[in-house]
């Protein structure tokens, strides 16, 4: 998969996306990510990429004419799937989404800034409109990483063990079981048996009854009415 970036503030996404599963899904070549530098884009002096908006208030707007030079340059070297912009106003990012946009060859991510970007470039090239929650946040950027990472470690071959994003919390809308490793036993906290017998079956039996117990006392919206 190939996710291009755009944003004001590379720096904010170098970090994030260089360290562990990220960096490893780019030294397989699974994943390659390259973050452009919006005001590379610029046609006007200083390298502009924001003004006051019409109609007024406080606040800048990222203005048309730097996205649309940096959207068409990427278009001209591949089509893309999606063009994402991350707003909070976006639909809220979840497994779903995640899964979905994992399937797809080539992204691009337009990271907001500011009071949001020219409500044009909305209409005419963003085709999916991405938040991470209900709380904002200062620019785009660390929601950008979080929706790379969501979908990076689900891209096959990423994860060491693969089979293991299958058993993630939200993935079969059931919470993950408690884990323990060694010792088995700490200041008399004591490890489940069950998790010491040794009995396979058994171990699943109860790591799937702990899940299920989980997510009804902490998130009883993820269970469907037949499972409870
Ligand atoms: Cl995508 N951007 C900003 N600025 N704030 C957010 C967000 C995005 N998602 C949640 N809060």
């Amino acid at each position: 998969m190939r996710i291009d970036i755009i944003t004001v503030l590379p720096e904010l996404l170098e970090s994030p996306l260089q360290h562990s599963i990220m960096q490893r899904a780019q030294d397989k070549g699974l994943l390659e990510v390259e973050v452009h530098q919006l005001r590379d884009y610029s046609p006007f002096k200083h390298k502009q990429v924001d003004d006051y908006q019409f109609g007024g208030g406080a606040g800048m707007v990222m203005m048309l004419e730097p996205v649309v030079r940096c959207i068409e340059h990427l278009q001209q070297q591949r089509a893309y799937d999606e063009i994402i912009y991350m707003t909070p106003d976006g639909d809220t990012l979840n497994q779903s989404i995640a899964n979905q946009l994992s399937l797809q060859g080539n992204l691009m991510i337009l990271c907001g800034h500011y009071k949001g970007v020219d409500e044009r470039i909305r209409e005419h090239f963003i085709t999916k409109e991405i938040s991470i929650g209900d709380y904002v946040l200062s620019g785009g950027e660390l929601a950008a990483a979080v929706l790379v990472d969501a979908i990076g470690r689900l891209l096959p071959g990423v994860l060491n063990d693969e089979t293991s994003a299958l058993f993630d919390s939200f993935q079969d809308k059931l919470l993950s079981p408690p884990v323990y490793t060694r010792p088995a036993e700490y200041r008399g906290w004591q490890v489940p048996d069950i998790l010491l017998s040794g009995q396979h079956a058994k171990i699943e039996d109860w790591r799937y009854e702990q899940a299920l117990e989980r997510t009804r006392k902490r998130r009883p919206d993820l269970l469907d009415n037949e499972d409870v």
